[in-house]
C-alpha cells in the first residue's frame, strides 16, 4: 500500500480520470442502425454548426444563404480554408477537429482535405465505431430521440433495434400537445432512460410529461437557457443563450419531490445558482457543461465550483456530440479539464486522498453517478 505522501497525486488523478469508463448522458449521435442519421467523417466534422457560425463570422463575404446552398464538401472546404488555413485554429471547435485528425494520425496542416477524405472513406463503419468508442473511453451514450422527426419515426415504426451501447432518451420539445397515451406509446417503443426538453425559461410544463416520468420511473432532463434562432439565417447555428430565472426551477423541483430532475444550464451566469439549488434538492442532478459552456476554461471552472459546493455528487460532463468522432475530442478535452479541477480540489484538501479514494471519485464522476440515475 503506497502511503498517501509517497504517490504523485496529480499523476494518480490523471490516470484515474483517464481510465474511468464514461457514460455520456447527452448526445445527438445515432446508432449505426439509423443509417444516414449516423453522422461521421471529415465533412460532417467540418460542417458542425459550431464551425459554420465561426467560419461565416471569419469570412462574411460568403452569406449564410450562399453557404447553405453549396454542397457538403464545398461547405467543408470553405470551413477548412477559412478557419484552419487562412487563420490559426484557436477555437474549441477547431481544436476538436485537430484532435480527431491527430487521433487517426492524419495531417493537420494540409491546405486540402484529400488525405482525410480518403481515410474516412476507407473505414468500415462498424469497426470504425468500435475504434472511436475505445479512443474516447465511452462505454455507453444516450441519443436524443424525437418521434416527431419523420425520418427517425419511420425507423422506429419499422422495428429498429439500436446497438445496445446507444441508449435512448425521449425528447419532447415538439410534443407539448401530446397526450399521456401517445407519450406512453413512445416510452414503450423506445425504452428511454429519461425524458428531455430544452427550454428558454421554465413555464407551465404539460402534466403528461410528469405523468409518464412517474409511471415509468424516468428522470426528467431540463436543458435550460437556450434562446432559439436569434439569427435564423444561420439555421442550426443560429441559437443563442439567456440567463434563466432559476427560482422557477427550484419551485418545480420542490413541488415534484418524487421526480428526479437532470438539469444543465446554458448560461455561465446560471452555473452558481444551479449548484446552490442542487444543494437543496437531492432529486436535482446537475449534468454536464452544455453547448456554449463546453469550453475547457468553463468546464474546469464549473467542475471546480461543483466540487467545492456539491462534492463528487454530480455529473461533470456530457459530450452533446453530433458527429461520431467528436466523442474523441469532447471527452479528451473534458478529461483534461475535469482532471485539472479534481487535482486542484484534492490538493487543496487538508488531508491527502488515498489512491483508492481517487479511483472511486473518478469512476463516480465519469460514469457511476450517471449510470445510477438512468439504470
Ligand atoms: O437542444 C440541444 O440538445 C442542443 O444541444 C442543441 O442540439 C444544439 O444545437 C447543440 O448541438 N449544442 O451542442
Ligand atoms: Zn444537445
Amino acid at each position: 500500500m503506497i502511503s498517501p505522501d509517497q504517490f504523485d497525486m496529480r499523476a494518480e488523478v490523471d490516470r484515474a480520470i483517464g481510465e474511468a469508463p464514461i457514460t455520456d448522458l447527452h448526445t445527438h449521435l445515432f446508432a449505426p442502425e439509423f443509417g444516414k442519421m449516423n453522422l461521421w467523417g471529415i465533412d460532417e466534422l467540418l460542417t458542425y454548426h459550431y464551425l459554420i457560425a465561426e467560419s461565416l463570422r471569419a469570412d462574411p463575404t460568403l452569406s449564410p444563404e450562399q453557404f447553405f446552398a453549396s454542397t457538403k464538401s464545398e461547405q467543408a472546404d470553405f470551413v477548412w480554408k477559412t478557419l484552419f488555413v487562412d487563420r490559426a485554429p484557436l477555437s474549441e471547435a477547431t481544436a476538436g477537429v485537430l484532435t480527431v485528425l491527430q487521433a487517426f494520425g492524419l495531417e493537420t496542416e494540409s491546405t486540402n482535405l484529400k488525405q482525410a477524405r480518403e481515410f474516412f472513406a476507407d473505414q468500415d463503419p462498424r469497426s470504425h465505431l468500435d475504434r472511436v468508442l475505445e479512443l474516447a473511453g465511452v462505454q455507453a451514450l444516450v441519443m436524443t430521440n424525437d418521434p416527431t422527426d419523420p425520418a427517425e419515426r419511420a425507423l422506429w415504426d419499422a422495428g429498429i433495434e439500436p446497438d445496445p451501447r446507444f441508449l435512448t432518451a425521449l425528447r419532447v420539445d415538439r410534443m407539448v400537445d401530446a397526450d399521456e397515451a401517445t407519450l406512453q406509446k413512445w416510452v414503450d417503443r423506445m425504452k428511454p432512460r429519461y425524458v428531455a426538453i430544452s427550454l428558454t425559461e421554465i413555464g407551465s410544463l404539460p402534466e403528461p410529461f410528469f405523468a409518464i416520468c412517474r409511471k415509468n420511473n424516468l428522470p426528467f432532463a431540463i436543458m435550460l437557457g437556450v434562446r432559439r434562432a436569434i439569427n435564423p439565417r444561420l439555421g442550426p447555428a443560429g441559437d443563442g443563450v439567456i440567463t434563466a430565472d432559476l427560482s422557477r426551477l427550484e419551485d418545480l423541483v420542490r413541488k415534484n419531490p418524487d421526480i428526479r430532475f437532470l438539469v444543465t444550464t446554458l448560461a455561465r451566469e446560471n452555473a452558481h445558482g444551479l449548484c446552490v439549488a442542487a444543494r437543496k434538492f437531492p432529486n436535482l442532478l446537475p449534468f454536464g457543461c452544455w453547448w456554449f459552456m463546453n469550453n475547457p476554461s468553463l468546464v474546469e471552472e464549473q467542475t471546480l465550483m461543483r466540487l467545492e459546493m456539491l462534492g463528487p455528487t454530480f455529473v461533470p460532463q456530457h459530450s452533446d456530440a453530433r458527429v461520431l468522432e467528436q466523442l474523441i475530442y469532447k471527452w479528451t478535452h473534458s478529461r483534461g479539464s475535469i482532471s485539472n479541477a479534481l487535482a486542484k480540489r484534492f490538493s487543496d484538501m487538508p488531508v491527502a486522498p488515498s489512491p483508492d479514494k481517487i479511483q472511486q471519485t473518478a469512476n463516480a464522476l465519469m460514469g457511476g453517478i450517471a449510470q445510477g440515475w438512468i439504470s
